[in-house]
C-alpha cells in the first residue's frame, strides 16, 4: 500500500506501520493530534487486514447486570442506583435462571454480566450468581466482574485476587470483560471514577487472571476530560502488559454517552471522533488480534464503517442493554443473528460466527459446537 503523505513527520510514522515496527508514545501522539481521519483509517485497515483478512466475527450472546446498586458514584455512569432509588434493583436466582434460559433458547455462547458493587451483598451472592448461571446451563461461557469487582470483593472479604478470581472460577466463571479501564492516567482517574480500583489494581488483577490462564479484554472511555496523551498512555500500558503475558484477548474503546451522568454538559463524541479512536487503538495495539466496534455503543452504521477503519469485531446480539440506554444510546437493546449478518455483509467483510475464546462456533439447528481458533479459520 502506498499513501501519499506531506508531512515528513507523518510519513516516518506511516512508514513505520506499513514496515510493521512499534509505534512509540510520540508517535501516537502525533497521529491522534495531527492524522486526519483519511490516514488513519488507511493504515489501521492494512494492519486489520494483515491480522484477520477480510473476516469479521461476532458472537451470539445475551447481557445480564445483577444489580445496579453501587457504592460507588463515577462521574460517567447513568446506570448505577442507590438502595431507595427507585429504579435500584436486584435479581433474584429465578431472574438468573430465567435470563440464563432466554439466552439459551436464543442459542447464546456467552453470558456477560457485570453491575453495581451492592454494599448489602456478600461475595458469595456474586459466587453465587456465577454458579446459578453456570448450573443453569453449563455450555454457556461465563464472561464476568471487572478489576473493579474483583478488587471489591478482595476488599470485602479480606481476601487475596488470587483466592477470589479461584472461588470464582471453580464457580463457572469462563474468561473476563474489558470494563473498568476508564482512562488509566492517575489524575484523570481521579476526576471521573476517584474512588474506585486505581489503575495498578486493574492491571494487577488482569495479571493474575492471566496466571491463572483466564482470558480477558480491555476498555478505554473516550471523549469526555481526556486528552490525547492520556489516550496513547492508556493504550501503551495495555500493550505493555500484552507483551508480558498474551492474556487480551480484544480492545474495545467506549465513546463517552453524556446523558443522565454529572458529565453532562460534555458532548457526545461524534462519528469522526469514533472511527479516529477505532484506527489509532489498532494501530497502537500491534500485540492485540483483535479490536471490537461494539455496535450497541457505536450505532450499527458507525460500527459497519469501523470494520473498515481497523475493527474485526462487532461484538454480539446482546439482547438486553443498560449501561448504555440509561445513558441515551439510540441503538436497539439487541440485534438478530441475521441483521448482524446483514451489517457485515453490507461492509463488505465476510461475517465468522465466534465464541468468547474466539473458536468458529458451527452450528446444526438447534445445536452448536466449537471448531478451530480462529488463526486457523484465517489460513
Ligand atoms: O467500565 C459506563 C463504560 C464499561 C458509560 O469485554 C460508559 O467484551 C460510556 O466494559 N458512557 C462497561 N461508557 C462496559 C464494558 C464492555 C462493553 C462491551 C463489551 C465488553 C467486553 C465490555 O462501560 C465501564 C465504563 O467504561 N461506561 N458508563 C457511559 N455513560
Ligand atoms: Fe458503579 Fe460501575 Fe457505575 Fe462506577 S461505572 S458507578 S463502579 S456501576
Amino acid at each position: 500500500m502506498s499513501v501519499s503523505i506531506n508531512d515528513p513527520e507523518l510519513r516516518a510514522v506511516a512508514d513505520k506501520v506499513l514496515n510493521g515496527e512499534r509505534l512509540s508514545f510520540d508517535d501516537g501522539v502525533l497521529l491522534d493530534e495531527r492524522a486526519d481521519l483519511h490516514l488513519l483509517g488507511q493504515l489501521a485497515n492494512t494492519v486489520r487486514e494483515r491480522k484477520n483478512g477480510n473476516f469479521a466475527y461476532y458472537n451470539t450472546n445475551i447481557h445480564l447486570n445483577p444489580t445496579n446498586v453501587c457504592v460507588y458514584r463515577c462521574r460517567f455512569c447513568a446506570f448505577r442506583a442507590d438502595l431507595k432509588d427507585e429504579k435500584a434493583y436486584t435479581f433474584t436466582d429465578d431472574m438468573l435462571r430465567d435470563r440464563v434460559l432466554e439466552g439459551r433458547a436464543a442459542g447464546a455462547t456467552e453470558i456477560h454480566v457485570v453491575g453495581g458493587l451492592h454494599h448489602k451483598k456478600s461475595f458469595d451472592w456474586y459466587l453465587n450468581v456465577v454458579r446459578v448461571i453456570h448450573e443453569t446451563c453449563p455450555e454457556i461461557h461465563i464472561k464476568a466482574w471487572t478489576p473493579v469487582e474483583i478488587s471489591w470483593f478482595s476488599f470485602i472479604t479480606r481476601k487475596p485476587v488470587r483466592w477470589i478470581l479461584e472461588q470464582l472460577v471453580e464457580a463457572g466463571l469462563g474468561s473476563m470483560p474489558g470494563g473498568g479501564a476508564e482512562i488509566f492516567d492517575e489524575q484523570v482517574r481521579r476526576q471521573i471514577c476517584e474512588h474506585k480500583a486505581d489503575s495498578d489494581v486493574w492491571f494487577d488483577v488482569h495479571r493474575t487472571a492471566h496466571e491463572l490462564g483466564l482470558r480477558s479484554n480491555a476498555t478505554m472511555l473516550y471523549g469526555h476530560i481526556e486528552k490525547a496523551r492520556h489516550r496513547i498512555d492508556h493504550l501503551i500500558r495495555l500493550r505493555t502488559l500484552q507483551d508480558e503475558t498474551s492474556g487480551f484477548q480484544t480492545f474495545i474503546p467506549l465513546a463517552f454517552h453524556p446523558e443522565n451522568t454529572e458529565l453532562s454538559e460534555i458532548p457526545k463524541a461524534d462519528g469522526v471522533f469514533d472511527l479516529r479512536m477505532v484506527a489509532l487503538s489498532r494501530l497502537m495495539l500491534d500485540n492485540f488480534d483483535h479490536i471490537k466496534a461494539y455496535w450497541i455503543m457505536l450505532g450499527e452504521q458507525t460500527a459497519q464503517v469501523a470494520l473498515g477503519y481497523g475493527a474485526d469485531d462487532i461484538d454480539g446480539t446482546v439482547v438486553h442493554e443498560l449501561i448504555y440506554h440509561d445513558a441515551g444510546a439510540k441503538t436497539p437493546e439487541g440485534m438478530t443473528v441475521e441483521q448482524l449478518h446483514r451489517l457485515i455483509r453490507e461492509a463488505g467483510r465476510i461475517p465468522v460466527e465466534r465464541d468468547t475464546l474466539y473458536r468458529k462456533v458451527i452450528r446444526n439447528g438447534r445445536e452448536w459446537t466449537v471448531g478451530e481458533p480462529l488463526t486457523a479459520v484465517r489460513a
